[in-house]
């Protein structure tokens, strides 16, 4: 069965070094005094920074001979590679490039997508740095440039902070000290700032002139940033950093249609969110300013550059990075891991670890655009418990409202939706409605009050000139509430409050937040500024800022939208959730198309308007595990797709992997062929109730990770790379992920594939669905997946504590429990069980919960409450399933009592033990011999 197969999957070039001071000639001097010209970070040992020569070596630039040609003098001496483009404001000539005291050296493979033609010399005149001086926080220095730059409005004197938070985590921020910037507000905490920082495991060195620093990973003196490679630029609307790269496996800066490591091939990723249907190259959604960097060794770091204004960030093969944002000031914290769990739970501290979800939110949700009435509605959660398929959520999307006008809803076709709300209730089920931001600004004065009382209130943005803007969205002619105003918060927890004691919604789905506009800027367009057109505008769809959206220039309470814009999506989550958490006191179920760092704490989200094609299955799985990193673990696809029409077969694969998303909805848009379960055949249908009804047995273990993530920010579903970090074929694996540290999920993600090749890290890996053991070195092993099959493995050494399914997690949350065992080599398992009530707020931080251990060792299996508050009364463990056992047992016990309709399987060594009937409540234990 086993068999080597995918190749050589990418092995790991480690770059172990990559300053990139490139120097030809030894008389110019670069063997400066490190006292002289290097300051050092005064909380941590001394530190020379001897110049390194010739580490260009590391990239082959000799294929070139123009590189190298006499017209190019020594400080042009870069490798291609590392060439950093002094042109991308504009282009620009041989004339203004060299004018700006660039390198101007064509090259054949340069122009678009290809390196820069102009690029910075070695040490481009930039700021210099003044004296570190200490404060309370860290130390402090004042940059100063000399000359201005070739950029429109160059702040000259900034101040710099250098401030070490914890081991992990140093924190540095550069700002104009003479007039304060715009600085995100909501996203972190106080600072916890602190200079006595014993032993971190950062070294920082600084480069006074031109300024740079660079930061080492201390315990092998890895390089990880080094921003003397290119420099400083800091002009009121563009701020522009470089830094080498440790490595070139880099995840993150979302969100975008990627693989989960970045391209680096010159490429470039803009951050601005936008309505836009996931595609290539283009900025979607929401915002994440966030990077890991896999070192290669199993080590890894992150970076977090705190801020909202229209950011682009360039890619290059050095591998390097410049960010170029438009605004703002720059605030970095870079995280040192150093694995690259570690990472993300340092990251996670600074933005909010992510809100535990309510357990129902876990189950199966089913939506389209096109429920058209009430009673449409009925029939398709009538269709789904015919076909006895799991459903908890039922969703309706635009159709309910009133003319498009949210907070109302249908008279006629809609008319009975409190009646309709409570009966889906009394089935156990739950029931999410959609709710624009848009406020519809055309009503007759006195017939809609959200917008009469927000006009009154003042909620709204409004333009350069202080009118209310008025865009165009479903609605028609709409007002957009302005989220970071307080009185619009409370203005839209009254809006939610009345509409809820008409229609008592479990959640709520906030759509269009990015926001969306259906003309540019607004109905009477936008003025002519600086802020509309800056002197740089990133690479976004539509080409200007206010493409899709407001006008950047619109006036919010907190700043304007040239810097609250990414902000919009997570302020509107903000209010939602307050209000929703005000209007029902139980944990709120929000979700939010629009993102941005710390949103995980309000909301969840999914991958918007993903087309039904194979391709967009397959880039659903880096799409959700990115989520996982930027800390929204509630994330998932629209199942079997949103656009297009999807066909059987991929709508059959697609509930088999959303099985596994850690949300789970099937939402189709209008025009489209049906796509709910019961409309397929008979086989289709098995198999996805096979999917689905999966799922609700390990539910129990989803919601404990969940439980995990909320409190100590491990991820749900996780990348391989962050379980295995030193495994080098872990480093880019997209198309497998794993839930917590034990199940390995591999789908079948194309059409037609009737079997899968998996890596299976090293280890035994037993199949969830009969046990069967793979003993893998770390290799590709070919497993058949028929269309009723997803391939799911468990990894030895867990228990994953399952429950008998039902058609809702009302239902299922009472059912007994089962335990699958999976015997390490060493034949030890553990595994664990978070369980309250499930809609409680706060039940962690008060204690009101349950705590189950579960251990297995040699031939017996213990269950062991270590905390119950009575959510476990009357629940019971019912089965025991023991992966690995490798000779019949010949006798059972279950606490003392023989147990004699135990079954065991010479072919699987699987050992089963029904009908145990034990209450959850008290230590059971079952043994073997
Ligand atoms: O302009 O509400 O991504 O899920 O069905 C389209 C209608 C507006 C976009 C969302 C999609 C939703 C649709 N919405």
């Amino acid at each position: 069965m086993a068999r080597i197969c995918c190749g050589p999957l990418h092995t790991f070039a480690l770059l172990t070094s990559v300053l990139i001071l490139v120097h030809k000639d030894k008389n110019v001097s670069f063997a400066f005094s490190p006292s002289a010209e290097w300051q050092h970070s005064s909380n941590i040992s001394y530190r020379s920074i001897p110049f390194r020569k010739n580490l260009s070596n590391n990239v082959n630039v000799s294929a070139d001979p123009r590189t190298h040609t006499s017209l190019v003098s020594d400080q042009c001496g870069i490798a291609v590679e590392s060439r950093i483009d002094c042109g991308r404001d504009r282009s620009l000539s041989r004339a203004d490039c060299e004018g700006r005291g660039c390198c101007y050296v064509p090259l054949p493979q340069s122009g678009l997508g290809g390196p820069p033609w102009c690029f910075y010399p070695v040490r481009y005149p930039g700021y210099k740095m003044g004296p570190l001086l200490p404060t309370e926080k860290g130390q402090r220095a004042t940059l100063a440039r000399s000359e201005p730059s070739y950029l429109p409005r160059d702040i000259p004197t900034l101040q710099l902070d250098v401030m070490p938070e914890t081991l992990g985590r140093l924190h540095l921020t550069l700002k104009d000290p003479a007039s304060p910037r715009y600085e995100v507000p909501f996203v972190t905490s106080q600072s916890r700032g602190h200079k006595d920082i014993q032993n971190p495991l950062y070294d920082v060195d600084f480069q006074p002139d031109p300024f740079g620093f660079i930061v080492r990973r201390k315990s092998n003196g890895r390089v990880l940033l080094n921003t003397t490679i290119g420099p400083l630029l800091f002009a009121d609307q563009y701020l522009q950093l470089s830094t080498s790269m440790a490595s070139s496996a880099i995840s993150g800066l979302g969100e975008h249609y990627t693989p989960i490591t970045l391209d680096l091939n010159w490429s470039s990723v803009s951050l601005w969110n936008r309505d836009m249907a996931p595609h290539r190259s283009a900025n979607l959604y929401g915002s994440h300013p966030f990077f890991l960097v896999q070192e290669g060794d199993g080590q890894a770091h992150g970076v977090f550059l705190l801020n909202s204004n229209a950011m682009e960030v360039f890619l290059q093969p050095a591998p390097a990075l410049t960010w170029v944002t438009v605004g703002g000031i720059l605030d970095f914290y870079i995280f040192l891991g150093p694995s690259p769990q570690s990472v993300v739970q340092q990251y996670h501290e600074v933005i909010g670890y992510p809100m535990m979800p309510p357990y129902w939110s876990l189950g199966f949700h089913l939506c389209r655009w096109g429920y058209t009435s009430t009673n449409i509605t009925r029939t398709v959660v009538q269709l789904m418990r015919q076909a006895k398929i799991p459903l908890d959520v039922q969703w309706n999307d635009l159709d309910y409202a009133d003319q498009r006008r949210v907070f109302t809803f249908d008279p006629q076709r809609f008319g009975d939706l409190p009646q309709m709300v409570e009966e889906f209730h009394q089935l156990g089920m739950k029931y999410v409605l959609i709710l624009d931001p848009g406020i519809s600004s055309a009503s007759p004065p006195g017939s809609y009050k959200p917008f009469d009382d927000g006009l009154k209130r003042g909620v709204f943005i409004k333009n350069s000139t202080g009118q209310i803007l008025i865009g165009k969205v479903w609605p028609g002619p709409t007002a957009f509430p302005d989220f970071t105003n307080p009185t619009t918060q409370d203005w839209w927890m009254d809006c939610i409050r009345v509409f809820h004691s008409k229609v008592p919604v479990d959640g709520l789905w906030i759509d269009m937040n990015e926001p969306s506009n259906f003309v540019q800027g607004s109905v009477d367009g936008c003025p002519d500024s600086d802020l509309e057109k800056p002197p740089y505008t990133p690479g976004v769809i539509g080409g200007q800022l206010n493409s899709g959206t407001l006008c950047v220039s619109a006036q919010q309470y907190l700043s304007n939208h040239y810097n609250l814009h990414n902000l919009y999506g997570l302020t509107e989550a903000i209010a939602t959730h307050r209000a929703l958490l005000k209007v029902k006191s139980t944990r709120p179920f929000v979700l939010s198309r629009s993102s941005f760092p710390g949103l995980g704490r309000f909301s969840a989200h999914w991958t918007g308007d993903v087309r039904s094609d194979w391709e967009q299955l397959r880039f659903s799985i880096p799409g959700v595990l990115l989520f996982g990193l930027y800390g929204i673990p509630l994330v998932g696809a629209d199942v079997c797709g949103f656009g297009g029409d999807t066909t059987e077969e991929l709508c059959v694969r697609w509930t088999q992997l959303g099985a596994f998303y850690p949300f789970m909805r099937n939402h189709n848009d209008r025009p489209n062929a049906p796509q709910e379960p019961y409309v397929f055949s008979q086989q289709a249908q098995d198999a996805m109730r096979t999917a689905i009804t999966l799922r609700y047995s390990l539910l129990p273990f989803l919601y404990t990770l969940f439980h995990h993530t909320h409190s100590s920010s491990s991820t749900v579903a996780r990348p391989l790379f962050l379980e295995f970090p030193t495994d080098p074929n872990c480093q880019s694996i997209d198309r497998q992920f794993l839930w917590g540290s034990s199940l390995l999920i591999s789908p079948v993600l194309e059409e037609g594939a009737v079997q899968v090749t998996a890596y299976l890290p090293p280890g035994t890996w037993y199949s969830l669905h009969n046990g069967e053991a793979y003993c893998s070195k770390g290799q590709c092993i070919l497993f058949p997946a028929p269309l009723d099959t997803i391939n799911v493995h468990v990894r030895e050494g867990s228990i994953i504590p399952q429950q008998v399914p039902a058609l809702t997690t009302t239902a299922s949350r009472r059912n007994p429990f089962t335990l699958i065992v999976a015997l390490s080599v060493g034949n030890w398992a553990k595994g664990e069980l978070f369980w309250d009530d499930g809609e409680s707020l706060d039940t962690f931080e008060h204690g009101h919960y349950s705590y189950v251990l579960f251990f297995a060792q040699e031939s017996y299996v213990v269950s062991k409450p270590v905390k119950l508050n009575g959510s476990l009364d009357g629940l019971v463990l019912g089965e025991v399933r023991v992966f690995g056992v490798q000779a019949s047992p010949t006798a059972v016990w279950a606490n003392g009592q023989k147990v004699h309709d135990f079954s065991y399987s010479p072919d699987t060594k699987v050992l089963t033990v029904p009908g145990l009937d034990s209450p959850m409540t008290a230590m059971i234990t079952v043994q073997w011999s």
